[in-house]
């Protein structure tokens, strides 16, 4: 698929603030500093587009990003069909305090569970870290609730390439003993662009078969 506009949209603090058009919906989410929102920009190409920052659990809010907005009288191919991105705030922030961490989990999983529009929902984990508690307490949760997810293994540029799939591989096997079946995974790196194609190729099809549904 093709990204010919991304653009910033709006930010939600609620997920019944959030936009109302049904397009397709990846969100994204992850610890905080895990490089979401490099990614995000390397997807959309725009350095800028969503704040990178070495300030980690600034963002608690919904960010919706348009990707391919709709031309007027211009139809769209299935290939460059306008749908939503949404950067969710980082989890595992330690110096929220209880109150704030429990309003951070509800609107979390309100917005996942509620969402009609959310399609899919990729969890990025950092490539260089042995499996952590707390995204497979999370992933755990995914499963139990029938969210649909993929995973974004995030830095691939930080480790060789021995490590990388030593470290993609390990990850898939801890996954293999909760999960039967194991979730789509893709390796990126926001430095070097690895990954980009095969993500966006990715969203592109499911886009086309939600296209074909519709019909
Ligand atoms: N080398 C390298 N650094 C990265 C990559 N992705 C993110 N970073 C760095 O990791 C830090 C956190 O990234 P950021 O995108 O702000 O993470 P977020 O908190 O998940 O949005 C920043 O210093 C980024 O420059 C990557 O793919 N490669
Ligand atoms: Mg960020």
């Amino acid at each position: 698929m093709k990204i010919n506009t991304a653009e910033y949209l709006i930010s939600s603090a609620k997920v019944e603030q959030c936009p109302k058009a049904g397009y397709p919906e990846y969100a994204f989410i992850g610890r905080s500093n895990v490089g979401k929102s490099s990614l995000i920009n390397m997807l959309a190409d725009n350095a800028k587009l969503a704040k990178t920052s070495s300030m980690p659990g600034k963002t608690v809010l919904i960010n919706h990003f348009l990707i391919n907005r709709p031309v007027e009288g211009k139809q769209h191919n299935a290939a460059d069909a306008p749908w939503y991105l949404v950067d969710l705030p980082g989890y595992g922030y330690a110096k929220r305090s209880k109150k704030a961490q429990e309003e951070f989990e509800h609107m979390i999983s309100s917005y996942i569970l509620e969402r009609e529009q959310m399609t899919l929902l990729f969890i990025l984990i950092d490539v260089r870290l042995e499996p952590q508690k707390i995204d497979l307490e999370f992933i755990e949760w995914l499963g139990e609730n029938g969210v649909p997810f993929a995973i974004v293994f995030t830095k691939a540029d930080k480790v060789t390439k021995g490590r990388l799939g030593g470290n993609v591989q390990h990850y898939l096997k801890v996954l293999s003993q909760q999960w039967e079946e194991l979730p789509p995974y893709f390796v990126t790196s926001s430095e070097t662009g690895k990954g980009r194609e095969e993500l966006l190729q990715y969203i592109g099809e499911i886009n086309i078969s939600i296209a074909n549904q519709e019909e």
